[in-house]
């Protein structure tokens, strides 16, 4: 039988930070998981360094399911991001090394394709509605078949959403950036430019929206109620969701559909808004949320109840997060989109086998496992740096939900 021998802790910056978890077994054969916990980095990476590497050594990695319970149930501490991420990196390694010895891909492990591709949606932003427009454009005329869109809110610095570069990096600062909020000025602003996109742009492409846990639940309401016409795919995040039983009442005033778990980890924190179908689309993910063996029990969950999936895939989730989800998605009978904001090419030179992206469409790797190779050289190159998330105030200067 083959043991784990090495645990290693990868860290590099290659444009923002990630952090790998690499397993190595005493055959040679190889696992990575992703364990970046965006702003919070050097916590996951302590946790599986100091903590989990040495319960790994001389273990079966071939025993995926005990080792998911026995580190789950072992921390006695439940949940959280720091300790679901740490756990999510073993378990995707694991997959991994899996799949490497069995020569197949991840996905033919957990039953094979349901379906031939996986539908992404991009993110299009902009400074003014114009600058949006153009942006939703350039994308449907790469092939994208689903788009978010967010603009920026007049008078208001730094609205969430609203790149700057080629790719948006909320993280981006060595300390947190204050940003402002306004909830009047938003829920006059964004409906309009909603509207807009789908008078340029019709009904055939996918219109997404990330309210990023602004709104209280009746606020909330009123927005899903104001853009009902517009049929957007979802509104996603609409307030935040640790609180589960106040989407009953947003669901009693809108048929506008629901997405919400990207910042949620675990089973029980999304099991009152998929049980009572509080929800439409659950974006737990891989990285965030225990693993593929997590997150499928999520996701076989959600199936009963008809919600579908939309994991969360922005830049800090890394390549190895991209081809795990997709391994996921393709395979789940529930599927309903994938977010996919892709990488810089500074984090493709680190992490190389990415799924292809094709007819706004994602398509796994053949390759053994989950067809991601670490490029120690190349990450070398990208020393870690700190980066925190901003932080909204509201226009009289108290926090607020970033
Ligand atoms: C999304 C997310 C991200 C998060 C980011 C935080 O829907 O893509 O809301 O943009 O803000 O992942 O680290
Ligand atoms: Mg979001």
């Amino acid at each position: 039988m083959a043991t784990i021998e090495r645990a290693e802790v990868l860290i590099t910056s290659p444009g923002r930070n990630f952090v790998t978890l690499r397993i190595t077994t005493s055959d040679g054969a190889t696992g990575l998981g992703d364990a970046t916990l965006n702003g919070r980095e050097l916590a996951v990476a302590s946790y599986l360094r100091d903590h989990l590497a040495p319960l790994l050594i001389g273990r079966d990695p071939a025993r995926i399911e005990d080792t998911w319970q026995y580190l789950y149930k072992g921390a006695y501490w439940r949940r959280g991001p720091v300790t679901m991420t740490a756990i999510a990196a073993v378990d995707v390694a694991l997959w991994d090394i899996k799949g490497k010895v069995a020569g197949l891909p991840v996905y033919q492990l957990l039953g094979g394709r349901s379906r031939d591709g996986v539908l992404v949606y991009c993110h299009a932003s902009g400074a003014s509605t114009d600058e949006l427009l153009d942006d939703v454009a350039a994308y449907a005329e790469k092939g994208f078949k689903a788009v978010r869109a967010q603009a920026a809110v007049p008078g208001l610095s730094g609205s969430y959403g609203v790149r700057k570069g080629t790719i948006y990096e909320p993280a981006a600062t060595a300390l947190p950036d204050e940003q402002a909020w306004s909830t009047e000025e938003y829920l006059d602003f964004a409906p309009g430019y909603l509207g807009k996109v789908r008078e340029r742009f019709g009904f055939g492409i996918h219109l997404l929206h990330d309210v990023h846990h602004r709104l209280t639940p009746i606020e909330a309401a009123r927005f899903g109620k104001s853009v009902e016409d517009l049929r957007l795919f979802w509104m996603e995040d609409p307030t935040p969701a640790e609180n589960q039983e106040a989407f009953r009442l947003i669901r009693q005033h809108t048929t506008t559909p629901i997405a919400t778990g990207e910042v949620l980890t675990s089973i029980w924190d999304v099991q009152q808004l998929i049980t009572e179908q509080l929800i439409d689309y659950v974006r737990t993910t891989v990285v965030h949320a225990g693993g593929i063996t997590h997150l499928r029990r999520i996701f076989d969950l959600a199936a009963l109840y008809q919600v579908r999936t939309g994991s969360h895939g922005a830049t800090d989730l890394s390549p190895v997060t991209t081809a795990a989800a997709v391994a996921v998605d393709i395979s789940v009978p529930n599927f309903g989109i994938q977010e996919h904001m892709g990488h810089t090419p500074a984090t493709y030179e680190v992490f190389h086998g990415a799924p292809r992206l094709e007819g706004g469409m994602l398509h796994p790797s053949e390759a053994p496992g989950l067809g991601i190779t670490y490029d120690d050289e190349a990450a070398a190159r990208f020393p870690y740096e700190p980066r925190y998330l901003p932080v909204a105030r509201r226009l009289d200067g108290s926090v607020h939900d970033w």
